[in-house]
């Protein structure tokens, strides 16, 4: 201040234009900010919330070795996958080198990279997320002679791009997701509009599984496009993306459906639906996930999504879901007018749906439905309590005095799936019930007993055999739901809100999309 006196009025007037210059100039970066910094709902202080995760992960877990935690395991697996079966879609943890399915035709995409990036950026590895941007910018290439699913590489490729650039805010991830969905448009040219399950991605050619009835389309794959769609319109402009699976929800709309139920099996060529099979687990599952989320995408303003969604779980409550002699609720199968009583590990996912829906379901029935999410989620849990390594069979039975139990030894398997732990994660969200985290916890000490060996995680054959043997396959999945969703349950409800963010059916966060925003995708 003494110095400011002693100034000649010159000086003084010097000064202040450089001090207003300064303020102006701070004021100006703001603009210049990339837009993703700009977006509150993006913004998910990953800072903050990282330490009230590992607090409350100390409370909630009893004391077990130090590598059984979530962020440990994940570390493992990719680690793991990183010395051995880098750039193979998927991992041998026994064998020890690169494993890939008929699901990823005969590329070397990476699978496993792309899955599980958005996993180590919310887990904070940090220098393995790099590892796998640089892999991601220098390899991986779409221009292959293979034919992949078309279900699968949504979900997995397009999803896990999309979440990381979200997250990230790394162009080059959206720049492969957009590349990608190029080369799964041809898989649209059908007479009906409804894609073909496989397309090659560097012909086009599209065609159906050799297994699916009446040379089919599969509910569960071509219903499960519509979120990584409607981002894709969004993020490039380009209408042709979300025209091409609101085409499909109006074709679906027009169609009979037998009781009210949608059958897994619809033909692409005739329009006609196939076997009338209905399932909530394989076949149909995501179907139901992804017109509930459809419209929580939307900020709940797509309410032709919700109604669909509705009149959907009312049909299969009625025909499907019911009560063992033993007190379970299970959810069955449909088929051909005959209700099978043995419920998939994939169906378990519908507990978190159930529950994930409750708010926002007609007639006030928000209570009903999260009860019967918290009834899905016992019944999961019993179905691992009753096996001798505590983790889920593939199918159990609620028939001839069996509850919750696999009866044939190809059902006895558990392959490092997520659903039960998603539902876990989900009723813990709305709940806040201690029981949850503990369940979680029981699954975190079985596959670190039971799944981890020196090259990775591996999945089992038999999960009521002391003595197990290995399937040796790492799936990607595991790192980008199993582990997701079980760093999750023991962090902090801030840690991706679900009132700001949608988790695709592979566990990949997607932002909501504000209702200014949402109209700029309806009138492109
Ligand atoms: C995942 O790829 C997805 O969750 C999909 O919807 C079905 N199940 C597998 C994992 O079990």
């Amino acid at each position: 201040l003494l110095m400011l006196a002693t100034l000649r009025l010159s000086e003084k007037f010097i000064l202040l234009l450089i001090l207003s210059a300064f303020i102006t100039l701070c004021f100006g970066a703001f603009f210049f900010l990339p837009d993703n910094s700009k977006h509150k709902r993006f913004d998910f202080g990953l800072e903050d919330v990282l330490i009230p995760h590992i607090e409350s992960e100390k409370e909630a877990r009893p004391p077990a070795a130090a590598h059984s935690s979530p962020p440990c395991m994940m570390k493992h697996a990719w680690d793991s996958y990183r010395q051995y079966g880098w750039g193979h879609n998927e991992l041998k943890p026994i064998a020890k080198k690169g494993h890939s399915t008929n699901i990823f035709g005969n590329s070397q995409m990476g699978a496993t990279i792309v899955d599980a990036l958005d996993t180590l950026y919310i887990m904070g590895l940090h220098d393995e997320f790099k590892d796998g941007q640089e892999w991601i910018e220098q390899n991986l290439d779409f221009s292959v002679n293979a034919e992949v699913s078309v279900f699968e590489v949504n979900i997995r490729f397009i999803g896990g791009l999309l979440a990381a650039y979200y997250l990230s805010g790394q162009e080059v991830f959206k720049v492969k997701a957009v590349q990608l969905a190029e080369k799964l448009l041809p898989a649209f040219n059908t007479p009906t509009g409804i894609p073909w399950a496989m397309v090659n991605l560097k012909s086009g050619v599209g065609r159906n599984w050799g297994w699916a009835s009446a040379g089919s389309s599969i509910l569960a794959e071509f219903g499960t496009l519509h979120m990584e769609f409607v981002h894709l319109t969004y993020q490039t402009g380009n209408p042709a993306y979300y025209q091409k699976v609101m085409h499909i929800r109006k074709l679906l709309a027009k169609m009979d459906r037998p009781n009210g139920l949608y059958p897994n099996y619809l033909n692409p060529r005739t329009g006609r639906w196939g076997q009338h099979h209905t399932s909530v687990g394989g076949l149909g599952d995501s179907f139901y996930e992804y017109l509930l989320k459809a419209w929580l995408m939307s900020d709940k303003t797509d309410s032709e999504a919700r109604k669909t969604y509705d009149d959907a779980i009312e049909a299969i409550e009625r025909h499907l879901i019911r009560k063992s002699n033993g007190g379970l609720t299970f959810i069955g199968e449909w088929k051909n007018g005959h209700l099978e009583r043995k419920m998939g590990h994939l169906t378990c996912f519908a507990g978190g749906m159930f529950a994930l829906g409750a708010d926002g379901s007609p007639d006030d029935k928000a209570g009903h439905y999260l009860q019967l999410g918290a009834e899905i989620a016992h019944t999961c849990h019993e179905s691992y309590d009753r096996t001798v390594l505590k983790l889920g069979p593939e199918a159990f039975k609620f028939d001839s005095g069996l509850e919750a139990v696999a009866v044939r030894q190809n059902e006895k398997y558990y392959i490092l799936r997520p659903e039960v732990i998603e539902t876990y994660w989900y009723m813990w969200r709305f709940t806040h019930d201690p029981k949850y985290r503990q369940w979680g916890w029981e699954a975190v000490q079985a596959i670190d007993k039971y799944c981890r060996v020196s090259g990775g995680f591996s999945g089992v054959k038999d999960v009521y055999s002391s003595n197990p043997t290995y399937d040796d396959v790492q799936q990607s999945f595991f790192l980008a739901e199993t582990l997701k969703y079980l760093y999750l349950l023991f962090s902090s409800d801030e840690l991706l809100p679900l009132e700001n963010w949608v988790f695709n059916t592979e566990a990949h966060p997607l932002p909501v999309l504000v209702f200014l925003t949402w109209g700029r995708i309806l009138t492109s």
